[in-house]
């Protein structure tokens, strides 16, 4: 039997794969009341409950619940409803002409209308509440997917590490553009700060809000124990102005608020997620000495509920992100050019050397600097590229 096949047969069985961790062990998964549907989904849940009652499954004795993915373990989901926490897999009505892989089907963060399980391990989906929103990413190149991250994110976190080589300013744009897109507010987070010098702090800081401007929350963050490193960080971030630490992290995100780390494999995602729970929930896992790179600790999607705060979402580390078809971001993040581009001769103007360009104008007025255009000319080359390159039939 192929894989595939045996994931098919272990997800019409009722029982959950022997591998997948026991939900009993994870005291750190977010409880029903910390997470909020909106109005409009309690209202398709209300509207779910009868169509499902209609549908065939009269007489089954479970009830229905409203529920939130917190999980999903290689396509499993975990949903929370408010009697606790159960694993569920997707009812016939939902799998009948989708594809065989459970995961696409939901994200983190997604409302469901789900039975509750009895006798079996598994509980049931019936019906997926829609989004209010998603942070996805374009998976693949001209044939690729859009794969959604999690649903329902209020707040991305964009994680870079800090070290002798300089922040990736372009990629901290990018990350920002793709949040924006999807609705989502952005804070910047700048993690191992004890392997900065003073200098390093300094330029990366400024490279960050050269690009993103002052009003872009920023964080600086260590997982350093040695006090006197601490110490050095936390002035240093004094002076800069920048706030510091897991407290600074922590109030990005308040209680109901759901939020979720973006950044490469190896930038401390999970250890800051550690910090901020306060005991090690979540495996972390070294870096490659040769380039800085992780080794992709992290496999699964989940949310950790932060004490006295709101729910983060941990990722696995994506190396590329690329950007198709997030205009409406890019306006966002550069509202200002986007604006002054409206206002060139041509439409399809590429703001490098055609008459009447508004942005080059712009830019010789001193209104931009050199590096937010360069970064803003960059993402807007590499959108028009994907637009005319892939296949107008996958684009959403
Ligand atoms: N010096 C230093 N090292 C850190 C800090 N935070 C994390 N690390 C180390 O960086 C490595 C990667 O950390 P993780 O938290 O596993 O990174 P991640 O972003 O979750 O990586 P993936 O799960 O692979 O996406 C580990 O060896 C951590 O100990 C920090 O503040 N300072
Ligand atoms: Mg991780
Ligand atoms: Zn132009």
């Amino acid at each position: 039997m192929t894989k595939r096949a045996a994931r098919r047969r272990r997800e019409g069985s009722g029982e959950a794969p022997q591998s997948l961790p026991a939900l009993s062990t994870l005291t750190d998964l977010p409880a029903f009341d910390e997470l909020t549907a909106s109005q409009r989904q309690r209202g398709a849940f209300a509207d779910a409950c009868e169509r499902v009652g209609v549908d065939g499954t009269v007489g089954c004795e479970t009830d229905l619940v409203l529920g939130c993915v917190v999980r999903l373990d290689r396509g499993f989901p975990a949903v929370a409803c408010a009697g606790g926490v159960f694993r569920a897999e997707f009812s016939a009505r939902l799998t009948k002409g989708r594809s065989g892989d459970g995961g696409s089907r939901v994200a983190v963060g997604d409302w469901v209308c789900a039975r509750r399980p009895l006798a079996h391990d598994m509980g049931l989906i019936e019906e997926v509440l829609p989004r209010e929103s998603d942070i996805a990413r374009w998976r693949g190149g001209a044939r690729g997917e859009r794969q959604t991250l999690a649903a329902n994110v209020d707040v991305v976190l964009v994680v870079q590490q800090l070290g002798e080589r300089p922040v990736s300013c372009e990629r901290i744009a990018r990350s920002a553009v793709i949040a924006r897109d999807c609705g989502a507010r952005v804070a910047v987070v700048l993690t191992k700060a004890d392997r900065a010098s003073d200098e390093v702090l300094a330029r990366d800081v400024a490279c960050v809000r050269e690009i993103l401007g002052d009003s872009c929350a920023l964080a600086l963050t260590s997982s350093a124990q040695r006090e006197k490193e601490r110490r050095r960080v936390r002035d240093r971030s004094g002076e800069l102005g920048v706030a510091w630490g897991a407290d600074a992290v922590r109030a990005l995100v308040p209680a109901g608020v759901v939020a979720i780390v973006l950044g490469e494999s190896g930038a401390g995602k999970s250890t800051l997620l550690n910090a901020l729970v306060g005991r090690d929930v979540l495996e972390t896992g070294s870096v490659r000495v040769a380039d800085d790179a992780g080794r992709h600790t992290t496999v699964a999607r989940r949310m950790v509920s932060l004490p006295g705060a709101g729910v983060v979402v941990d990722e696995p580390g994506l190396r590329s992100l690329p950007l198709v078809g997030h205009e409406r971001g890019l306006s966002q993040v550069f509202p200002e050019i986007s604006e002054a581009a409206r206002t060139c001769r041509f439409r399809d103007c590429t703001h490098l050397h055609e008459p009447g360009c508004a942005v080059r104008a712009q830019h010789e007025e001193g209104v931009v600097s050199d590096e937010r255009l360069a970064c803003y000319l960059a993402l807007a080359a590499e959108m028009r590229k994907s637009a005319s390159t892939l296949d107008p039939d996958v684009v959403i």
